[in-house]
């Protein structure tokens, strides 16, 4: 476990990280860097977004029961992989680009897959290792000898706790949540989800509970034993308070998907409503951006009966552009088998799907390009359109104040054929774009051949036809601030 001071540490390593290159200007330059518009992220927030692409891993004794939802009446013996193993888990989501894994350590049924000492509804009381097992320990250790980050999704809602509906159970989901953030290293996430169903076996009691999820929860004071315990985990929820839902679960953000949210509007909160998640809401009064959460098969969880139905590369790939592609995170869920292990239906779907991105992306044309801009804040170099080629997310070309309307221009050394613009926005300076355009020189004129509206974190157009031309022209029709872009990239999709 991390002591506080260290923790403290990478908050202030990770803001100045970002908030250099907003400051920092070669001593003979005089212009200033621009000032913020409307909410900006914040220190784990910008962290979050440099993930971009993680899983989840949905595994508990519905693995076993074939079921999606638990009842909460599940005998612990159910729990029995006969080949579990965490690294293949994680080495698949490496192999397929994931920076970092969510696991289910308890879903709606209530089956902890850790030995919480606060329940017997547990792996304690399996048969998988006599008892002496915990997948939380394997997976947080298989990833961190992987170099993935750890995530935890555990579930609010319980339906085998005997108190859920009641205060007591607050105090024993506080209680498991301490020991997951305690015992397991860093947490790059805390996912906590929105569903509430009502039904189930509560300790026996086998009825209806309905809870009012504004009060029941008392999340803020949830939200600050992880804020205590895990200073730069970020919290998912439908509603915040770091990153929300993207309103559906087939792994598409709108378009636009801004990466701000009104969270003034009263009902705006964990179980609240799903009204503008999908798009966002600009200007917002704060950051939310957007997760889109997927599963590579139909469910959740793994069913043999699904084997055929596991997600496509081209399927992954049109997720991959709707949400990465659009601002968002995203987190495609891996489910273990009844082995614990991942499927080899998934692993060549995966491998595919990764196969092509890097192929895509591993070269940018506009790199070594002669870029020239419309207009530089204060004609200063450290803010010339050369920035959107530097490979640096801390670096970026702006204008003036009060500029608007402004454009790049990128000369290419010859032709070249692609389908894929890549854009970013600096981010602590806020979301600024309001709308774009990207034209081709041909025949001696412009011609645009793409528009659209939010850019934030990525923006990727994917062409349905491929282009060939010498200039490339991006002009920011409408912002709300002088932009601030720090990347753009030109790929061909083999
Ligand atoms: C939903 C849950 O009900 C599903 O089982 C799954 O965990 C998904 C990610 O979130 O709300």
């Amino acid at each position: 476990m991390q002591r506080p001071f260290q923790r403290l540490h990478r908050i202030l390593i990770a803001s100045l990280a970002w908030a250099a290159a907003a400051t920092c200007l070669p001593s003979t330059q005089a212009a200033t860097a621009p000032t913020p518009y409307g909410p900006v992220p914040t220190a784990r927030q910008l962290q979050w977004h440099d993930m971009e692409f993680y899983g989840f891993l949905h595994f508990t004794v519905n693995t076993f029961t074939d079921k999606e939802w638990g009842y909460g009446d599940e005998k612990e013996s159910v729990f029995n992989p006969t080949d579990f193993d965490a690294d293949q888990i994680v080495r698949a989501g490496k192999a397929a680009g994931m920076k970092g894994l969510i696991l289910t350590a308890k879903h709606h049924d209530g089956f902890c897959l850790w030995p919480s000492k606060y329940t017997e509804h547990s792996v304690k009381n399996s048969p998988w290792k006599g008892g002496q097992g915990d997948v939380v320990r394997e997976i947080s250790a298989a990833c961190k000898k992987h170099g993935l980050r750890f995530g935890v999704y555990l579930s609010p809602w319980d339906r085998n706790h005997k108190d859920y509906g009641r205060p007591a159970y607050i105090e024993y989901y506080r209680n498991q949540l301490r020991e997951l953030l305690t015992s397991y290293g860093d947490i790059f996430t805390v996912w906590f989800d929105g569903a509430n169903g009502g039904d189930g076996f509560y300790g026996g009691a086998k009825e209806k509970r309905q809870i009012d999820n504004r009060t029941f929860y008392d999340w803020p004071n949830t939200w600050s034993i992880v804020r205590q315990l895990q200073p730069m985990a970020s919290m998912f929820s439908d509603a915040g308070p770091d990153f929300r839902w993207v309103g559906n679960e087939n792994g598409t953000a709108g378009d636009p998907c801004w990466a701000t949210l009104n969270m003034a509007r009263p009902d705006r909160h964990p179980g609240g409503t799903s009204e503008g998640l999908t798009s966002g809401e600009r200007p917002g009064t704060a950051w939310m951006p957007a997760e889109c959460d997927v599963s590579i098969r139909p469910g959740w969880f793994y069913h043999a009966a699904d084997d055929a139905r596991v997600k496509k590369p081209a399927e992954l790939l049109d997720i991959y552009y709707r949400s990465v592609g659009r601002g968002a995170c995203l987190n495609l869920n891996l489910p273990p088998d009844r082995r614990g292990r991942i499927h080899d239906n998934d692993l060549a779907s995966l491998g595919e799907f990764r196969r092509i991105l890097d192929a895509t992306f591993a070269k940018d044309f506009a790199k070594g390009a002669k870029i020239t801009a419309s207009e530089v804040r204060g004609g200063a170099s450290a803010y010339a359109a050369k920035h959107l080629t530097d490979g640096k997310r801390g670096t970026y070309w702006t204008t003036e104040d009060g500029t608007v309307a402004s454009e790049v221009t990128v000369a290419l050394k010859k032709a070249e054929t692609f389908n894929v613009v890549s854009l970013r926005e600096f981010l602590p300076l806020g979301q600024r774009v309001d709308v774009f355009a990207l034209d081709q020189w041909s025949n001696g004129a412009w011609t645009e051949f793409a528009k659209g509206t939010s850019i934030g974190n990525r923006r990727l157009i994917r062409l349905p036809k491929k282009i060939t031309t010498e200039q490339v022209r991006l002009r920011i029709v409408k912002a709300s601030a002088s932009p601030a872009i720090t990347e753009l990239g030109l790929y061909a999709e083999p």
